[in-house]
C-alpha cells in the first residue's frame, strides 16, 4: 500500500470521533487534507472548526465548514492531527509543516487529541525526523546556540520559511530523544523559543495508523 493510501485511510477512520454538534479543532499535513476531506461528507452534523493553519482554513471553507476561533468557542471536544514522529507512548514530534506552535494550542485546548499517520512515522526513540523549533527572528542564533550546548543536535535555520505567526523555525537534527517530556521543558524555557515540536507532556489519545484495516492505539 502507498503512504498516501495509508493516510487517507488514517484520515477517513478519524471521522468515527466526530459526534453531532461538536466543534472539531483541525490540524494542517497531507494526512489531515484527507481528514478534511470526510469532514466535508458530515459537515451538516458539525457547528464547525478551529484550524490550525492558513493552509488547512482555506481547505475547510473551501469545503463549506465553517471556521470558529479558539477565542470564541473554549474548550473543544476533539483535536484530530498529524505527526512527523510517534514513539510507544503517543509522544510526538510535528511541525514539519511549520504550524507546530498553533497545532500546539489546538492540542492542549481539547479534550481527546487523536493523531493520524502511516506506518512510516511509527518510531522506538523520537529524534530521527528533525525537531522543528518556531523562533522570534532576533533569536534565532543565540536559540541556536543554546540547543546545540543543551542537547548536542545541529540546529539548522529553514531559511525562507516564515510561519502563519511571522516567526522562523529552526530543525534540530541528530538528536535521540530518550526523555521527551524534559527536553520539551528546557527548549521551552530558552527566551527567544515559541513552541518547539516536540508533544510529549501533552501526548496524543489515540493513534490512528493508517492501512487495512487502520490500527487504533
Ligand atoms: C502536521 O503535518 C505537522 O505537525 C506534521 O509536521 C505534519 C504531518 O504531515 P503529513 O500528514 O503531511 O505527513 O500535522
Amino acid at each position: 500500500m502507498s503512504q498516501n493510501e495509508a493516510k487517507r485511510l488514517a484520515g477517513e477512520k478519524a471521522i468515527e470521533y466526530v459526534e453531532d454538534g461538536m466543534i472539531v479543532g483541525v490540524g494542517t499535513g497531507s494526512t489531515v487534507a484527507y481528514f478534511i476531506d470526510a469532514l466535508a461528507g458530515v459537515k451538516d452534523r458539525i457547528k464547525g472548526a478551529v484550524s490550525s493553519s492558513e493552509q488547512s482554513t482555506a481547505r475547510l471553507r473551501a469545503h463549506g465548514i465553517e471556521v470558529m476561533e479558539l477565542n470564541h468557542t473554549g474548550k473543544l471536544a476533539l483535536y484530530v492531527d498529524g505527526a512527523d514522529e510517534c514513539d510507544g507512548y503517543k509522544r510526538l514530534i510535528k511541525g514539519g509543516g511549520a504550524a507546530l506552535t498553533r497545532e500546539k494550542i489546538i492540542a492542549e485546548a481539547s479534550e481527546t487529541f487523536v493523531c493520524i499517520i502511516d506506518p512510516a512515522k511509527q518510531v522506538p526513540v523520537l529524534g530521527k525526523f528533525p525537531l522543528p523549533v518556531e523562533v522570534i527572528p532576533m533569536a534565532r542564533s543565540l536559540v541556536a546556540r543554546e540547543i546545540l550546548a543543551m542537547t548536542g543536535g545541529q540546529p539548522v535555520w529553514r531559511d525562507g520559511v516564515v510561519t502563519d505567526n511571522g516567526n522562523w523555525i529552526l530543525d534540530i537534527h541528530g538528536l535521540s530523544i530518550v526523555d521527551p517530556v524534559g527536553m520539551e521543558r528546557d527548549i521551552n524555557q530558552i527566551p527567544g523559543v515559541v513552541s518547539v515540536g516536540l508533544f510529549a507532556r501533552r501526548p496524543a489519545d489515540v493513534v490512528i495508523v493508517g492501512g487495512q484495516p487502520p490500527r487504533v492505539l
